[in-house]
């Protein structure tokens, strides 16, 4: 049977804005007649003509709620735009990073390699038939769509008329592997369902030292928790920690991945991650038995860690610098030298003292990982991270939050290696040592989430305002808290991407202050409803006697004057954020 294409008439939907990473909606939005249909076939109107006809796409993720209906919609409309092969994880499940490391490693049989892919997550949201979903298109780097495709995108919704289906091509089985083909009007149309984790595990195989964490993790002295909080995790974690490096069955918790994430929030935090949080000897109610020594946790799509110690929270901030600083000594991948390192705007200076400290390229870029990917194509910057639990290397063009978690345990095998009889050289000790050598970046986030839109935007409004003039600020910060640093530069943070020129504006409303400090303001991007305002608060302390407080009691003064140049309460009615990281 050859399959016929049919086009349907359709009408331009509003908000089809992708966002940080993709569009996110609620599954209701996603279900409206033509919702995702317009948002795919706008996808392929914006591509290069042979990234669709006779290319390779691949379509999976992290197997929330609707992806499978998803799926089975985006391969009847690949096929009907030419697409040559669609590849499919199993059960329609592959992490983000594990989508990026298929578009740059897989190959197939007959040579070809995919020249992009559809995302199906909305990452940390929740999911569920009244939750989230997300989807978003990645490039033949394996990086997210630059702005110059998402604009397109998004201009194409608004325009669109039509849309290319091949109703007639049955649903394809996504639970088994193999190549099933078919013939269209224009030659064959393949589908490859393929095992979820053999070509990811392949790629942390070449990265890592697999025996020397092997090592370590069968230590009396170290015991070991990974949480995927029901997450696309869970389809890795196995495979990577019992299978390869000896990790017990035990010390896995939630790794089996559910379609709502067993109604949680897939968000690795102190606030969402609340199992492993107790089991780690952190949090209000921590569990009675002795905490293991290191413990981490993903989101939905596996793209980001949160790293704990026995009763220790690492920043992510922290997290990136300590692994810039320890990546050529305990990672084989990197033994050669580091390119360059990178942050977004928001995260703490923490790897800016480590880069200069090692005399390495250093890049600011904003906030989302498609900025990291130009630089690293350019062969500038191996290892970069975020803030928000996201850390990441040249080996991909996704933040990897299994990486992440090798990293570190490489990290901890380095420095225990010489140490047979002793004490553990614990995560703790490691940070404690880099605060030591580098001092330490007291940091915080303040989240207030699904505020009301207008009064979020004219938050933001008041403090661009504010920003013109210094003096009125610093006097509101002597009469708030007169121990507080004057202000001596404010702005809307802007990148000129050193690559290819392309500059993005209003990427964040920052203060910077006299001692180092920083208060920084910007808008979620990856919200569903409403508007999410973050507050990102940042202290340096470089006397070493000052750098063993509670972060949160050393921050307060700054909070207060953040929230006093914002008019927090006044503008969203709020007195408390929503998380605290
Ligand atoms: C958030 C984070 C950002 C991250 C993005 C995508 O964006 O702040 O650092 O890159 O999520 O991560 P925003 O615009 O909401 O602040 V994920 O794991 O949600 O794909
Ligand atoms: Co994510």
């Amino acid at each position: 049977m050859v399959f016929q294409v049919s086009k349907k008439e359709t009408v331009p939907i509003e908000g089809q804005k992708p966002g940080t990473s993709g569009l996110r909606k609620k599954v209701v939005v996603f279900k409206e007649p033509n919702y995702l249909h317009n948002f795919v076939q706008s996808t392929f109107d914006a591509l290069p003509a042979d990234q669709v006809k006779g290319a390779t796409i691949v379509v999976s993720g992290d197997g929330r709620y609707f992806s499978e209906d998803a799926i089975q919609i985006i391969v009847k409309m690949a096929a009907a735009n030419g697409v040559r092969s669609i590849w499919i994880g199993e059960n329609g499940l592959l992490s983000t990073p594990a989508v990026s490391a298929i578009i740059r490693e897989r190959i197939a049989a007959d040579g070809s390699k995919a020249s992009g892919a559809f995302i199906l997550t909305a990452s940390h949201n929740p999911g569920g038939p009244l939750e989230d979903f997300g989807i978003k298109y990645n490039m033949g780097n394996g990086g997210p769509a630059p702005e110059s495709i998402t604009d397109k995108i998004y201009a194409n919704t608004k325009t669109i008329t039509e849309y290319l289906i091949a109703e007639d091509l049955p649903d394809v089985n996504i639970s088994v592997s193999g190549v099933t083909s078919f013939d269209g009007p224009d030659g064959k149309f393949d589908i490859d369902v393929f095992d979820s984790a053999d070509e990811y595990v392949k790629l942390m195989k070449k990265i890592f030292d697999f025996a020397s964490i092997r090592n370590l993790l069968s230590s009396p002295k170290f015991t070991f928790c990974y949480d995927s909080l029901h997450g696309v995790a869970g389809a890795y974690a196995s495979r990577i920690f019992v299978e390869e490096l000896g990790a017990k069955e035990s010390s896995l918790i939630n790794c089996i991945p559910k379609e709502d994430f067993g109604g949680g929030h897939p968000d690795p935090n102190l606030t969402y991650a609340k199992e492993l949080v107790a089991r780690m000897g952190l949090g209000k109610s921590p569990s009675q038995d002795e905490p293991p020594e290191f413990g981490a946790a993903a989101d939905g799509d596996a793209d980001r860690n949160m790293i704990l110690g026995k009763r220790f929270f690492v920043t992510p901030s922290d997290s990136v610098a300590i692994i810039a600083a320890n990546a050529v000594q305990a990672i084989p991948y990197f033994s050669s030298g580091l390119k360059g390192v990178a942050r977004s705007m928001p995260t703490s200076a923490a790897l800016d003292v480590v880069a200069k400290n090692l005399n390495l390229k250093f890049f600011e870029v904003p906030t989302g990982w498609k900025f990291f990917g130009n630089l690293m194509d350019a062969g500038m910057c191996s290892v970069c991270g975020e803030e928000s639990f996201g850390t990441g290397s040249d080996h991909i063009r996704e933040k990897d939050g299994i990486w992440a978690v090798l990293a570190w345990l490489s990290i901890i095998a380095y420095k225990n290696k010489d140490n047979d009889g002793g004490k553990l050289v614990t995560v703790e000790d490691i940070v404690l040592q880099h605060w030591a050598t580098y001092g330490r970046h007291y940091y915080t986030r303040y989240d207030y989430e699904n505020v009301d839109s207008d009064a979020a935007k004219n938050l933001m409004a008041h403090l661009v305002k504010l920003q013109s003039s210094l003096p009125e600020v610093n006097k509101m910060i002597k009469e708030t808290r007169p121990e507080v640093a004057d202000v001596v530069e404010a702005d809307e943070f802007e990148y000129k991407d050193p690559v290819d020129g392309s500059i993005s504006k209003h990427q964040g409303i920052r203060f910077l202050f006299e001692d180092g400090s920083r208060l920084v303001l910007r808008l979620s991007g990856t919200g569903s409803q409403g508007a999410t305002i973050r507050v990102y608060i940042e202290q340096y302390e470089n006397d070493p006697l000052k750098t063993g407080r509670d972060s949160q009691e050393a921050l307060a003064p700054l909070v207060e004057v953040a929230l006093k140049l914002s008019n927090m309460q006044g503008f969203t009615g709020r007195s408390e954020p929503t998380v605290i990281t």
